[in-house]
């Protein structure tokens, strides 16, 4: 498949899922207005959209109507949004740039940021909810348990709660991969098990085949994370590698080093592109996303 033909694909879903998301957001003049204004601030325009790209993959793979697919991508998209606001908060990381704009807590309070990360949590769990989403109830259902696994305690907010006990501490690299696989990678990995639910074709090798390469892909885009903030550092402050210069937390980079991350990366890649390698041509938005994810430069 010709790079021209991933970057429409990409470019096409990116388009639909912000129209998606923003029909789903509430609107700017309907009370309590200062807070559907964050809502809106926080998720619109901006992101590369990479869970939704996901689940569209996904779908593709099980043979999703797209129209069924933009629901959850909409939904994971919400999950990660308030992940984002929440984690900007100075009770977490305490930033005040996301996405080339204030974060939310300095746009607008620490009280509205608290309570957009919940109305948006709330907001992703609504548009699984949708009366007959799917023909299949039991599927749908499915959807909702594998969204609040992976946005729970045993998945993203589980992750966020070890990373916050591990800052100024030295871990070893099974920790730090248990720490990204629940913080990054649960959500990653439910984006495709959701694009696939959307789809009738539901064989059971293959979804297997799909699950694998969530997993490796939720990992891989964790070492490149690393890799990317390591390198910005090193360009804009003359930091040395192996240091995170915004605060003390481990990365893959300041346990492996760059070159042994840059390898892990390389590997995990392979690894999630012969997890699907038995997958037909539909699967080939995925194989070229897992390629984007390692080559991406923003
Ligand atoms: C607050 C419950 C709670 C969880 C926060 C995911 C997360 C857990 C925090 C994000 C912190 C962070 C910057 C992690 C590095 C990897 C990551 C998720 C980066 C941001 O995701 P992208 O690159 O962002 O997909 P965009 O802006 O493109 O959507």
């Amino acid at each position: 498949m010709s790079t021209a033909t991933f970057s429409d694909w990409m470019r096409t879903i990116q388009a639909r899922t912000e129209t998606a998301l923003s029909a789903a957001l509430p609107p700017l003049d309907v009370l309590p207005d200062r807070l559907h204004e964050a809502m809106r601030y926080a998720v619109l325009e901006g992101g590369k959209r990479v869970r939704p790209l996901l689940a569209h993959g996904a779908g593709r793979v099980t043979g999703a109507e797209a129209a069924i697919v933009d629901r959850v991508a909409c939904a994971v998209e919400l999950i990660h949004a308030y992940s984002l606001v929440h984690d900007d908060m100075p009770c977490m990381d305490d930033d005040s740039l996301r996405r080339g704009k204030p974060t939310v807590h300095v746009e607008y309070d620490d009280a509205t940021a608290l309570l957009v990360g919940d109305a948006l949590q709330s907001l992703a769990f609504q548009q699984l909810a949708e009366p007959d989403l799917l023909p299949d109830a039991a599927r749908q259902l499915k959807m909702v348990e594998h969204l609040a696994i992976a946005s729970g305690s045993r998945g993203m907010a589980g992750g966020q709660a070890i990373d916050l006990q591990s800052v100024g501490q030295s871990i070893s690299r099974e920790a730090l991969e248990i720490m990204h696989i629940h913080k990054t990678g649960a959500l990653i990995r439910a984006s495709v098990q959701l694009g696939a639910l959307c789809g009738p074709e539901q064989d059971p090798t293959v979804l297997a085949r799909l699950d694998q390469f969530s997993k490796r892909i939720g990992l891989l885009f964790q070492v490149v994370d690393d890799i990317l903030d390591c390198e910005a550092d090193t360009a804009t402050l003359g930091k040395t590698a192996g240091k995170d210069a915004r605060n003390d937390k481990p990365t893959y980079v300041t346990l492996l080093g760059m070159d042994e991350a840059r390898r892990l990366a390389a590997e995990l890649e392979a690894d999630a592109m012969d997890a699907i390698g038995d997958l037909d041509a539909r699967a080939d938005m995925l194989r070229a996303l897992a390629a984007y994810i390692v080559r991406r430069r923003f």
